[in-house]
């Protein structure tokens, strides 16, 4: 459906040339139109094939707007709060995206939708002393809030199965 939605839509490649970002962790696929364009055995991760995991920004306005019919921003989150115009997607399977910290302005929530992922956080130096890393587990229909900006975070997928995310930020 998503590689639907990029190739019927003029410019939407173009949208993650003009600062929305791809991000590939450890696969070795460049841009999103080279996701899209892999081989159906690897798609879907059959025998033999590399495991691939990534995730982009959805910036484009119609694309974002037709994915957005299809889920809510969770309900708990303060009406008051001040929500970015767009959103990000990760998919794909097994390594997960390698630890990093966000520079991103806000916190961030994030959806599970297929799947189940580990994350594993580990505190920045500043707080060691009082946090510990620790791991957790989500499965489809739980919601995480996380400051990603003061957790070190990544995450794996089990052998075989297939995670996607819908995430954004508040603040
Ligand atoms: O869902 C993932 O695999 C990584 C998500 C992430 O890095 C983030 O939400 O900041
Ligand atoms: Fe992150």
């Amino acid at each position: 459906m998503l590689k639907k939605l990029y190739e019927s839509t003029a410019g939407s490649y173009e949208s993650l040339e003009e600062g929305c970002q791809f991000l590939n962790f450890k696969t070795n696929l460049f841009t999103l139109k080279e996701v899209f364009e892999m081989p159906a055995a690897r798609v879907k991760n059959e025998r033999g094939q590399e495991p691939w995991y990534v995730g982009w920004g959805n910036c484009d306005p119609d694309i974002l707007a037709n994915i957005r019919k299809y889920y809510a921003v969770p309900e708990f989150l303060p009406e008051d709060a001040e929500f970015p115009v767009t959103e990000n997607l990760f998919f794909g399977y097994e390594m997960g995206a390698v630890m990093h910290l966000d520079y991103i302005p806000r916190l961030m929530w994030q959806g599970q939708v297929r799947g189940k992922k580990t994350w594993s956080l580990i505190p920045v130096p500043e707080c060691e002393n009082v946090c510990h890393k620790f791991q957790y587990y989500v499965e489809p229909g739980d919601v995480v809030l996380l400051d990603t900006r003061l957790w070190y975070h990544a995450t794996s997928i089990p052998k075989g199965q297939f995670s996607m995310t819908v995430q954004s930020e508040y603040g």
